[in-house]
Parts: C-alpha cells; structure tokens; sequence
C-alpha cells in the first residue's frame, strides 16, 4: 500500500519502463522520454511554424484578417506534428519500454470532429500518415485557441443567463473569460451554425491529443474541463444549466469526464505497428499545460508559488479552499483530487517583452539587462500598462499607458497622486514593462487568495533564464525564486503523471503523486536551483512595503483604465 503523504513509498516502477510526456503548447509539440528512476532519455520538438510552414501560422496560431479578435490554429497541424514527433523520437528512445504516455495541452482551445471521425480514428491505417487520413475529420478546419478574444458577446450571454458573472466563477471555477471553450462553442453555434451542426464531438486540445493516441474520441479530463464554464468545481460533472446557457444538444457532443490520472485507454494499433509501441502502454488523460507544469515542478504546498514567463505569463499555486474571483480560475489539482489549483493568466508575456526590448533596447537582451542594472528600484514611481495583444487581466484593449506615482515616500496611499505621461525615457520603459508585470501577478494573486508574499517562487518558462529579471521577482514578491532545471515542466509533467496514473491503474486504486517521485527528487531532472535568495534585512522590508504601496496604486489605477477603455 502506498503512504498517504509526502514521504517514503514502497511502490516501484518497473525498472526497465520508459514515461512519454507530450506538451502540445501554442508554439509547439514537445516530448521528454523518463526512465523508471526519473532520468530524461530523451527529449524533442516540432515546431509548429518552421517544421510545418505549409499551415502558415505565426507563432503557432493564425489571425483572421476579417475578424479582430478571432486567434486560430488548424488541428490537423497538431495531428501532423504528433506524427512527425514520434519519427524524430524513435531513434532516440526505445518506445517499445514506453509503459504509458500523458500529455498537456493548450488550455480551453475547442476541436470540432465531423460526423464519422469516431470511425476514422478507429481504422487509422499505419501505412500512411495521420494527416491525410484526418483531412475530412474536422466540422471546423480552425480551432480557437486561448489567445481567442471575440466571444465578448457570448461571455456577457452566458454570464447572465448563469446569474452573473461572480455565481458563474463560484459555479464552475472561473467568470466567463473570452478564452473559455463554453463561450467559444456558443459563438460556433451562434455564427457558424453548419459547423456546430456537423460537429460529432467536441475536444479540447488535450482530449484532441489523447483521442488520436487511443483512436477514438478519449474524455476531458476533470482539471482541463474546468477551464470551460460548462463543468461544476465541486461536483466535477457537466452542469445542465451552463449546458443549456451556452448552445443546444451540447451534452452528447461533450461526452463523459475523467480524473486527469485515469487511463484514457491503450495505445492505438497505428502507433504500435508505426512507431513499436508496446500494445499494452497505456495513454493516461490529458490535461491542460498550467496542470501539467504543476505536476511537474511538483507543488504542492500552500506558498509555493509558480510564475511561468512564456507565450502567456502565469501564476499558480495549490490550495485547499480557493476563493472565486473574477480574475482566476479555479481547476481541479490534476495530481490530488483532494485540492485544487488557483490560475492567473496573462497574455501579455514574451512577445510583449521582446517588443519593448525591440523599441527600446536595440533588440538586444544584452542591453535590456543593462537598462534594468542601471535604473532603481521602484523605477522613480513609474507605472507603465503595456498591452499589445488584448489583455485578459486586466481586460484591456491593445495600449499603452504610462503614470508617475508621486510621493511614494509618504507611505500613505492617500498621499500618492499619479499623472499620465506619454512617455518614459528608454531605461525606465524597459523596468517599467518588467515591474509592471510582476506588481500585477502579486496583486491579482493576493486577491484570489494565494498566501503573499509567498514562502518560494518556482520561475518557469523562457524569461525564467534571464537573472536580472529574477532579481526584479524577488524584490517584488519578497521571497527567495528558484528555478527548475526544466525550462518544459509541462512536459516532464506530462511524463511524471504518466508514471502516476500506471501506479494508480496497477494499484486499482488513487496512489499519491509522492509515489513517482519520493526520495528521488535531488537526484533527478526535478530538482530546483536557487537563482535569487531573499534576506529580511531592515531595507529589504522598507522595500517590500514600498513595493505593497506600489501594488495597491496599480490597482486603482487599473480600474480606472477598465473604466475608460474596458468592455
Ligand atoms: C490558461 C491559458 C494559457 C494557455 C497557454 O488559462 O489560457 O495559459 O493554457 O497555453
């Protein structure tokens, strides 16, 4: 039997088994390969804009000309670069030892699978590729994706007809945000009503990817679900009222949910005739790619907090009794089905970074470092709001907005007065975009309940290697940051949770994620590394409280911009 903590565990993998984590993120396809002891035996990618330019997406995605707003990528890309991930995979890591595969997705992008796709995935033939095989599996050839913002009409539909956008958050995890897949099938339904009509079945990215593998349609998974307004928090089961609010007959098309641990079914034929999978390796559910980073950096106190500075910029970290907000969402802990995971997300991240870092420091990151070196901290009260995609926290259209916060010394809220600027000089623009985004993340995550400052962060994600910007975190936060060893933690989630629903099927039973993982740790690629330690000396604290005062400045200020230019 399996300890109930986090400490010792009799069970055992098997030794000569391999753990395929897939993560297929906006940008990309990923894959870590673990062994039974936890060691990376491989890893890989497929880029979705370079490796297959014939689907003519820019960074991973599409945007519609004749519709602002409207961010799509085509599934039959995904399914492409599955295919030509496992070709690169094969002469790397002997995927007949794979025990099971899982994987992470995009979190809330919506697949629309035409009528008789269920048989399609079912006789997929492995003399010939995934592709062409799929080509007339789609109802709609382009998925919405995350980055989506034209549902702001059926956002406000479904709201209201839930009893308003607080009773939704409390009912299913999170308000309606123009991202989330209920309000998305709602303007399927509503504009393009041929293709909700045709539509079979309806996946996430993650359910997408997991039914390819099993050759049939595999369920949402319990955490990735609530990421759609139609599930309730509580109870994990669709809810027929947010059914009925966002389009008719959608219950059949949504099918049944699952742990995110269960077993989604074995490996399809394709896949062990194509590639020499082992009939008998599993696929466990997928999940959404904040879950999965979860798992993989394996949080699990109250105080850890995860910032992951990527495409999109997040936050999160566990808690036993999450506060609905308007801002976060709320999901189910993928690894504990006792917790649950608190999410803030951002769509301001590396792009809005490198943009700032393109006007203002010569494209340079060299120099963007030593614009941040040379200015203080604090930045002299500068506040800049920089959106160049719109933004999800807080919602604001495409612009740029630029305060000074005066008399900041006054240590008093009432005191400080701000005045709108047009322009920083170049020093200040690039800690402005910097700070600016971490007093956002500690502000919203104090309102959803997470513990600031926190006891660590874990920084993640491609900006996580750059150290001056850690330092700007620490001083911010006030805490120590570390980093993991990983910068894919959503895909070595991905293989860790593998690893954990082969125990739970073999067991017969819900084991603790601990099991994977105890004892092996310090010895493994799960490992973090202390990138910024945090001192409590009297200056650091001085800061801190100015850095507090700062926080609340920004977010009066932010109500006002909602004022003025929110919908
Ligand atoms: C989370 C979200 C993004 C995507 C990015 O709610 O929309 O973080 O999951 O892939």
């Amino acid at each position: 039997m399996a300890d109930a903590g986090g400490g010792c565990c009799s069970l055992r993998l098997p030794d000569d088994s391999l753990f395929l984590g897939l993560d297929c993120s906006t940008q990309s396809l990923k894959a870590t390969v673990l062994d039974a002891s936890l060691g990376i035996v491989a890893a890989d990618s497929v880029h979705f804009d370079s490796d297959l330019p014939h689907y003519g997406t820019h960074g991973g995605v599409r945007r519609d000309p004749a519709e602002r707003g409207r961010i799509v990528s085509p599934p039959l890309m995904w399914a492409e670069a599955l295919d030509l991930l496992l070709a690169r995979l094969r002469p790397r890591a002997d995927l007949r030892r794979v025990a099971a595969v899982s994987g992470s997705a995009q979190q809330h992008g919506s697949v629309y699978w035409a009528r008789g796709a269920a048989a399609a995935l079912a006789a997929l033939d492995p003399a010939r590729s995934l592709a062409p095989q799929l080509a007339a599996a789609f109802a709609a050839p382009e998925s919405p994706v995350w980055m989506d913002s034209s549902t702001a009409a059926q956002c406000r539909e479904v709201e209201a007809a839930m009893g308003g956008a607080l009773r939704l958050a409390s009912l299913t995890g999170c308000r309606a945000h123009e991202r989330c897949t209920g309000p998305q099938i709602r303007k399927m339904h509503q504009t393009r009503p041929q293709v909700y009509d045709a539509t079979e079945r309806v996946s996430l990215v993650s359910s997408f990817m997991a039914s390819l593998l099993v050759g049939g349609y595999a369920c949402i998974d319990e955490t990735d679900g609530a990421g759609m307004n139609i599930m309730d928090i509580a109870t994990r089961q669709l809810r027929e009222d947010a059914l009925q609010a966002t389009a008719p007959n959608l219950k059949g098309r949504i099918g049944k949910l699952a742990p995110a641990h269960a077993v989604a079914g074995k490996i399809a034929p394709y896949f062990v005739q194509r590639f020499q999978f082992a009939s008998s390796c599993l696929v466990i559910q997928w999940s959404g790619d904040n879950p999965n980073s979860l798992a993989g950096l394996t949080l699990s106190n109250p105080g850890d907090l995860a910032i992951s500075l990527g495409t999109s910029d997040t936050v999160f970290g566990v808690t036993e009794s999450p506060e609905p907000t308007l801002e976060g969402n709320i999901f189910p802990n993928p690894v504990d089905p006792k917790t649950y995971m608190v999410l803030l997300c951002y769509k301001n991240g590396s792009l809005t970074r490198e943009d700032l870092r393109n006007r203002y420091a010569e494209g340079s990151w060299d120099m963007f470092n030593r614009l941040l070196e040379e200015t203080a901290l604090l930045n002299g009260g500068k506040l800049g709001f920089y959106y160049k995609e719109h933004e999800i926290l807080p919602p604001l259209p495409v612009g740029f907005h630029r305060y000074i916060v005066k008399n900041l010394s006054s240590g008093s809220l009432d005191q400080m007065v701000e005045e709108e600027v047009d322009e920083f000089d170049p020093p200040s623009e690039v800690r402005a975009i910097i700070e600016g985004q971490f007093l956002s993340m500690r502000g919203h995550a104090e309102q959803c309940g997470l513990p600031v400052p926190p006891k660590r962060i874990i920084a993640t994600g491609g900006a996580s290697s750059n150290p001056i910007i850690l330092k700007i975190m620490a001083s911010i936060f006030g805490c120590p940051v570390y980093t993991s060893q990983r910068s894919d933690s959503a895909s070595l989630g991905a293989a860790l949770r593998a690893a954990h629903g082969w125990l739970c099927n073999q067991q017969d039973e819900f084991v603790p994620f601990s099991c994977v993982y105890s004892g092996r740790i310090d010895r493994t690629s799960l490992s973090m590394k202390l990138a910024v330690p945090f001192g409590d000396c009297k200056r650091d604290t001085e800061l801190l409280n100015n850095y507090t005062l700062l926080v609340r400045k920004r977010l009066e200020i932010e109500q006002k911009l909602i004022e003025r230019f929110g919908r």
